[in-house]
């Protein structure tokens, strides 16, 4: 349906609600998604995401999972860190959790953002409907974005823009109304491979595609059971997500400040030992509202053990050894390669 609202209005409101960028596509942008995505699903490296081959009619097509939407207002949310995330990864016996752990869980605040801007949107045009998403719904949010104009898919999967650098988190509003959709912008990653070399599992099999499987993010995040040991060593001290590949794209000389501050953590990373004697009611309480929560303790308490076997500190084996009768198997797995890699080491 025609509407008199701008999305010069749009963009003006988005960025008074906290938005750092927005921009605009139709549902049918993104047709060679679906392909891309069977391909991912089809070779396995959504590995235990078993939700990712579920509803993929959807998830490849927008315009399946609300016929009746005209136009994606696809919103960028910046959480840029004010410190070097990677300065961590030279302090063994501390964790590294991923910036977009380290305040407060981007889900809650991002989908309030998207509500307020829907229903001011609702305000302006009574007769538009709307639908909001962020991050879990079956909707692939770096590829509309990409067509909404906000950037490219880099080399390393994420949304880059050249004014945006990648520390932004995504959201989308679906919409009856028909908006005017901004032109795609152009790849720019160029010759660059920085986030291909850096990664310490070698996840990318490719440029722009990326096994899942191999990733510290998923391993650290999303993956059930004991990571495979052939890539534990890799995981250094990283306890929660993975920043590498992000921090060092060169277009975060662009990046915007983070409006929202209860996204910027302290900076300040967590002792190893102190994490290993979370029993599960300490963890929540320790990272309440945090996104690490949804992890739970005991897939936790197995990536800090890894992390401890990656120490070398010989200080860290009381604390591994205080884990080898814990109930959960997985971790008392852990514990036994921590305290034999930290062994090794001792030579
Ligand atoms: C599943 C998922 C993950 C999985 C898989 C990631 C992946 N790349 O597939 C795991 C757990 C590993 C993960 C990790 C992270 N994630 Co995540 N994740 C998602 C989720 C829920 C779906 C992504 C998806 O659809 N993947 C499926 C594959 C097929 O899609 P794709 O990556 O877009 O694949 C494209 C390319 O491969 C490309 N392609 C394929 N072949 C070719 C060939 C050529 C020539 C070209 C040009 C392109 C191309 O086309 C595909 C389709 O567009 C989205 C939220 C959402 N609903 O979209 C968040 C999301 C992508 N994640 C996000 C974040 C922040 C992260 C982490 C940075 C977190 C962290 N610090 O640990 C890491 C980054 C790891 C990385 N390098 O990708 C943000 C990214 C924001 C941004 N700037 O883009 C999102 C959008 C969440 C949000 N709402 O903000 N994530
Ligand atoms: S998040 Fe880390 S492990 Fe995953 S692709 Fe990027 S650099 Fe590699
Ligand atoms: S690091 Fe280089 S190749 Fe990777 S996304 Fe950034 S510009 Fe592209």
């Amino acid at each position: 349906m025609p509407t008199l609202i701008s999305k010069t209005e749009i963009d003006a409101f988005a960025r008074e609600a906290g938005f750092t960028a927005m921009g605009v596509c139709r549902p049918d942008a993104i047709p060679q998604a679906a392909e891309r995505l069977a391909t991912y699903v089809d070779e396995g490296r959504h590995g235990q995401m078993g939700w990712m081959a579920e509803r993929m009619a959807w998830r490849g097509n927008p315009a399946a999972l609300w016929p009746d939407a005209r136009s994606v207002i696809m919103l960028a949310e910046a959480y840029t860190p004010e410190h070097d995330p990677l300065a961590v990864l030279d302090q063994p016996s501390k964790g590294a959790v991923s910036v977009y752990a380290q305040g407060r869980d981007y889900h809650d605040i991002v989908k309030k953002r998207l509500k307020r801007v829907g229903r001011w949107l609702i305000e302006q045009a009574p007769e538009a409907q709307i639908k909001v998403f962020v991050d879990t719904a079956p909707v692939m949010e770096k590829p509309l974005a990409a067509a909404a104009g906000l950037g490219w898919q880099g080399k390393h999967t994420n949304l880059v823009g050249r004014d945006l650098g990648n520390w932004v988190f995504l959201g989308a509003i679906f919409t009856t109304l028909e908006l005017e959709p901004d032109k795609p912008a152009r790849d720019n990653c160029g010759n660059c491979s920085a986030c291909l070399d850096i990664c310490p599992t070698k996840a990318f099999v490719a440029p722009y595609q990326l096994d899942a499987r191999r990733c510290i993010s998923y391993l650290t995040i999303e993956h059930n059971g004991p990571v495979p040991e052939e890539l534990r060593p890799a995981l250094g001290n990283r306890i929660y997500g993975c920043d590498d590949c992000l921090a060092i794209c060169p277009w975060n000389k662009f990046a915007k400040q983070a409006h929202e501050m209860r996204y910027i953590g302290s900076g300040e990373a967590p002792d190893l030992a102190a994490l290993a004697g979370l029993d599960d009611a300490a963890f929540r309480l320790w990272f309440a509202g945090s996104p690490v929560k949804r992890t739970g303790r005991d897939r936790m308490m197995r990536n800090v053990l890894y992390a401890i076997g990656n120490s070398g500190r010989q200080e860290l084996v009381a604390p591994a050894q205080a884990l080898l009768d814990d109930p959960d198997a997985v971790v008392v797995d852990a514990a036994r390669w921590a305290l034999a890699r930290l062994s090794a080491a001792k030579g």
